[in-house]
């Protein structure tokens, strides 16, 4: 139905066109209006909570505005435009970034003080959006920012989950897991009732035949479930761009319950239906690096792709183009193997609905989509029993049988000698049960497959998709390293240091163009600025040492060296290597003489992370830390020297927080494991110094900042193997080092040594497949390096100003314009102001 308005009454709309506030007096008087009629309070009756809401309201009326324009700009320009699919998007707080991406904090803050609030409480009271488990989430969000503030025409789609992450809370040293509701009241969601999508699952497929013998499925009955979309606004940084999220929320297809079950007094099986529809987005599943195979899961898959899809085509059909086009208007890329039934959809939207022939279609569909892989760990690569799919998806699990059929037959002209090769690349995995192996799909369906730093995307295509190589060429496979935003993780998270940074190089331009930060090694000799730089370190280490004695009790030192370990607990990531290097530490320093002891440098030791609630050794290493922490900082012999901290409930806000507080951080992933890491950059780009292993993105920051501004460990990725195959066929002995920490542990020194006897045997008994009794003596040797590089302070601040200023490179910004030229071939469409004059490029 044509919904705009004739081209008479048009003036009276551009009479009242609306604009937001521009100045203190208009944000206050927003704020105001807010207060009084949308939220129904007043000036005596508006707490920080309110004050929040109306400020964020006025912040998003703005927003929705922007967004507006931005639209009816791109489908006027009727440019190409990027889907970015992920099912996660872990965005944090939004206010303090809107804020700052539109460049009216200052308005902000100085008219929320007239108003009786300081800007730093409001935008305290804001509740993450933790629709996320990890990096992986956490890179959505940063692309969101960095694709509106390039000013691609982008969008990201993703679901609309009622309960995100699970918040962690510490009871006697384990954890426990509290539902995260964070809906209450969200004022940065624009639903939109009337933009709905009635998917279908179950049910059965006919076939039918027309006069020229053509046959055509009709996937048939089943049940309907209604997809509803909210809108979140994504403000790019000093441009009017304004992208949208669009997240997906689930309600049954009628919308009401059974009237007829209600009116016969079954009042509880009445509403099951309905319920039974809002599970599918309930839930986030809060495991990272682990796929498990739960039948809601993958109907949350196909829900949100199904969703997704409908949109997108209904788009392209707007603007009455030829089906072969679809690739030079739409770009899909794929984070991670999540949403690859879209690659199935859109063939099965193609054949059976549109009526294309299958190859015309799937030319179509290589054309539009790119798949990112983020992840080598064998348990995090999904498969789906075949079963389960002919249940839930007849027709899909019928055109994945054709793509892999078509698929198989080229392989087999290509390599006739190779019978092997068909069943290693096969998309049906011939086990028992039979399997379909999502990332095949996903590969055989993409134009592009990009791996997230150099080291992981050479190991894909060298381990797990190296047949794939051979079949579709090298070309096919590519790197995009990831990237941060600075905006958050600089200007937001550290706004003295960014001030400091602008004050230096002349302007904020390093936040659009983070490559001028190289401006400031040309002050690496300029007193003050040192001392300054110095100085900021201090104040966020005092801040974090408040937080830290307001919430565990425990008082820290903040001239102390501050070791930070913060993200998901994962074997992989080896946090259990570092409370060993813990105990390690504190077993020497009991071992000195008092005289001794004042010698060495005071630690903290900084953990925090969660772990996935049915991951056993995952809590039992936060248990451990927990203990440690208990033993530690109440033993009168270590005093200021030594202190564990476990930080509870790790999540974006406070990420930004304790990154800036951090002089050495670790990440020291058993090499060949971590895909990138991001966090390594948040903290380097904060002026931290990390200890790691070549792993992941670290061997490319090493390149950018120099080998002497980084603490390198352990063996290599390319050794890994062997070292492996040693532990299970060869001699293997723990490292003695370590032997005494096992000791010390067992004697119970850390509480009942039963409880980590998991712990211990996964490196004593069943082959240490983390490489941790490998590398620890390296690990501890290079902590005293760390140690001894701290006490020169002078030449510590050196290292860190250096690698600042050498962190370009690390932009989101830069990994954004990567994927739009070789992978999505889009082109950013600046805003043309009113003189004529683009803005915001
Ligand atoms: C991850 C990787 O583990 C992590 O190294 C990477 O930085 C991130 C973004 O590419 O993706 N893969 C999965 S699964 N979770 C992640 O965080």
């Amino acid at each position: 139905v044509e919904a705009s308005i004739p081209e008479p009454q048009r003036d009276a709309w551009t009479k009242h066109q609306v604009n937001g506030f521009k100045n203190k007096d208009e944000f206050e008087n927003e704020m105001v209006r807010h207060v009084e009629t949308t939220l129904a309070r007043s000036m005596f009756n508006c707490d920080e909570s309110a004050a929040y809401s109306a400020a964020s309201l006025a912040f998003r009326d703005r927003l929705i505005l922007e967004w507006n324009r931005t639209q009816q700009r791109q489908t006027f320009a009727d440019s190409k435009r990027v889907y970015y699919l992920s099912l996660e998007f872990l965005m944090g707080r939004a206010l303090d970034n809107a804020m700052l991406n539109i460049g009216l904090k200052d308005v902000a803050k100085a008219g929320l003080s007239d108003l009786g609030f300081r800007v730093e409480d409001i935008i305290e009271q804001e509740h993450d959006a933790a629709l996320g488990n990890g990096g992986l989430g956490r890179l959505a969000a940063c692309f969101l920012d960095s694709l509106a503030s390039l000013n691609y025409p982008a969008w990201g789609y993703g679901l609309r989950y009622r309960y995100g992450i699970f918040k962690q809370e510490i009871i006697d040293g384990y954890q426990v897991e509290v539902p995260d509701y964070w809906l209450d009241f969200n004022p940065w969601e624009f639903p939109r009732h009337d933009v709905t999508v009635d998917i279908q699952f179950y049910g059965n497929v006919r076939k039918s035949q027309d006069d020229n013998g053509r046959t055509t499925a009709h996937w048939e009955g089943g049940e309907m479930v209604k997809a509803v979309a909210y809108d979140v606004p994504i403000p790019g940084y000093a441009t009017p761009s304004t992208n949208n999220l669009r997240l997906w929320s689930s309600k049954a297809a009628s919308g009401e319950f059974d009237f007829q079950k209600f009116n016969s007094g079954e009042y509880e099986s009445s509403v099951a239906d309905q319920q039974r529809a809002e599970t599918i987005s309930a839930v986030l599943y809060p495991n990272d690096n682990l796929e498990r195979g739960k039948e809601l899961r993958l109907k949350q898959q196909y829900f949100w792709v199904a969703a997704s899809l409908y949109d997108i085509v209904r788009r392209f059909k707007k603007t009455k183009r030829s089906w072969r086009e679809f690739p030079d208007q739409v770009a899909i890329q794929l984070n991670d193997t999540h949403p690859t039934l879209a690659i199935v959809e859109l063939q099965r939207i193609l054949c059976d609905l549109e009526g294309l022939d299958w190859d015309e279609a799937w030319n179509i569909v290589q054309q539009t989509f790119g798949y990112t892989n983020h992840t080598v760990l064998p348990e995090a690569l999904e498969k789906w029993p075949v079963g389960l799919m002919q249940h839930l998806l007849p027709r899909h699990l019928q055109i994945i049988y054709d793509i892999n059929l078509y698929f198989l037959q080229k392989v087999e002209r290509a390599f006739p000698n190779d019978r092997d090769i068909l069943r290693r690349v096969s998309i049906i995995e011939e086990s028992q049960p039979k399997m379909v192996r999502m990332a095949y799909l996903a590969i055989v369906g993409s134009h592009k497959v990009n791996g997230v730093a150099e080291l992981h995307s050479d190991l894909i295509k060298t381990t797990i998709f190296k047949d794939f190589v051979e079949i579709f060429g090298p070309d096919k496979f590519t790197n995009v390293t990831n990237g941060i935003t600075p905006r958050r993780w600089l200007h937001q998270a550290n706004p003295r240091l960014s001030e400091l940074i602008s004050s230096k190089t002349g302007s904020f331009d390093f936040l659009k163009d983070l490559t001028l930060l190289n401006k400031i090694e040309l002050c690496i000799n300029d007193k003050a600025f040192r001392k300054e730089w110095a100085e900021i370190k201090y104040a966020n280490k005092v801040r974090l040492a408040k937080y830290i004695k307001s919430t565990t009790g425990v008082v820290v030192n903040p001239s102390s060296l501050f070791d930070v370990q913060v993200k998901r607990i994962h074997e992989y990531k080896r946090q259990q290597m570092n409370i060993f290097g813990v105990i390690h530490r504190y077993l020497t320093l009991k071992a000195l003489s008092p005289a001794e002891r004042k010698k060495q440098m005071p630690r903290v030791s900084i953990f925090g992370g969660k772990a996935a609630p049915g991951y056993w050794m995952a809590k039992q290493i936060i248990h451990l830390i927990n203990n440690v922490g208990a033993v530690v900082n109440n033993d009168p012999d270590i005093g200021d020297l030594l202190k564990v901290i476990f930080l509870e409930d790790y999540n974006v806000s406070k990420a930004e927080m304790i990154i800036p507080a951090s002089d050495i951080s670790e990440h020291i992933s058993t090499a060949g494991t971590e895909a990138s890491g991001t966090s390594n950059m948040k903290f380097v780009l904060n002026g931290g110094l990390i200890i790691g292993t070549c792993d992941g993105a670290n061997i490319e920051i090493t390149r950018e900042i120099g080998e002497n501004n980084i603490f390198l460990f352990g063996n290599l990725a390319e050794d890994v193997e062997d070292l492996r195959h040693n532990h299970t066929y060869g001699s293997h002995s723990v490292d003695s080092d370590l032997a005494k920490v096992f000791e010390a542990i067992e004697k119970g020194t850390f509480g009942e040594p039963h409880d980590f006897a998991g712990m211990i045997s996964a490196v004593r008994d069943h082959g240490d497949y983390y490489l941790v009794s490998d590398d620890f003596h390296s690990y501890i040797e290079t902590h005293h390096l760390v140690d001894e590089s701290y006490r020169n302070q002078d030449e510590w601040i050196t290292k860190s100003i250096t690698s600042v200023a050498r962190m370009g490179f690390f932009s989101s910004d830069r990994c954004i314009n990567e994927y739009a030229e070789g992978i999505w071939n889009i082109e950013p469409l600046p805003v043309e102001s009113k003189d004529g004059v683009a803005k915001g490029e």
